[in-house]
């Protein structure tokens, strides 16, 4: 096999895999279909992808997600997104990192467990949940140039242990949304430093997914990381 193909097969998706694209930010807005709602001091970009070495998969547009660590916390995005996964796997993310210490991508899923298609945040500790699961998978964005990472939902990890039921059920029966909200936070590597990370595409797979080397279990250091409170189907 020639060099060249080699690498390319590596950084395409998995052509056997059936996805649905979450957002591709084809339409260079942010804040429309879906809408993405910043919090923190991430700085979030929609940017053309023009740079004349860029791979042909890429779409016309990326997310830029850039900023300077409070300790390592930056910020991220939250989009409200109520949907039956029961017939997904996993996540696939096209991340661009331009160098290996980029930072850390946190990806957390809330799943409805009070059947309310909502979350309802504690007033007592700030960015947990009264009744709903937060599912937790970080991503060390450590290479350079694009990669497509699949993470199978079942290394995601419960983050909030007695809120909700403990079991990862985004499935939308007895009123519950299934999953209900989806947040990408960016972190940096060293405290006070800085994170810039670009996202071209994030998916839904479905397919039988093995565990990736990519990221980190339940054992990995979690960071504390508050969820926006808004939520834009509730407005
Ligand atoms: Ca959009
Ligand atoms: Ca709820
Ligand atoms: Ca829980
Ligand atoms: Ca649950």
């Amino acid at each position: 096999m020639a060099k060249g193909l080699k690498k390319a097969t590596q950084a395409v998706p998995t052509p056997s895999l059936n996805v649905l694209e979450i957002d591709n930010f084809k339409d260079g807005n942010l804040t429309r279909s879906p809408r993405w709602t910043p919090f923190g001091s991430v700085k979030a970009m929609v940017e053309a992808n023009d740079q004349s070495d860029e791979p042909a998969y890429l779409g016309r547009y990326s997310l830029h997600l850039s900023g300077k660590g409070v300790g390592h916390y930056v910020g991220g995005l939250s989009v409200y997104l109520p949907m039956d996964l029961s017939i997904y796997t996993g996540l696939q993310l096209t991340i661009y990192s331009r160098s290996k210490q980029s930072g850390r991508l946190r990806i957390e899923l809330y799943d409805d467990d009070n059947g309310n298609c909502m979350i309802e945040p504690n007033p007592y500790y700030r960015g947990y949940t009264l009744f709903d699961d937060r599912f937790v998978a970080e991503i060390p964005v450590n290479w350079r140039g694009w990669q497509t990472v699949t993470i199978p939902f079942f290394q995601f990890f419960d983050n909030n242990p007695r809120v909700g039921d403990d079991k990862w059920n985004p499935i939308q029966q007895q009123g519950s949304c299934g999953l209900v909200q989806l947040q990408l936070i960016l972190n940096t590597i060293k405290k006070g430093g800085d994170a810039s990370i670009r996202i071209d595409s994030i998916r839904m797979v479905q397919g039988q997914l093995a565990p990736s080397s990519w990221v980190k279990g339940a054992n990995t250091e979690v960071l504390d990381a508050p969820y926006s409170e808004k939520l834009d189907g509730q407005q």
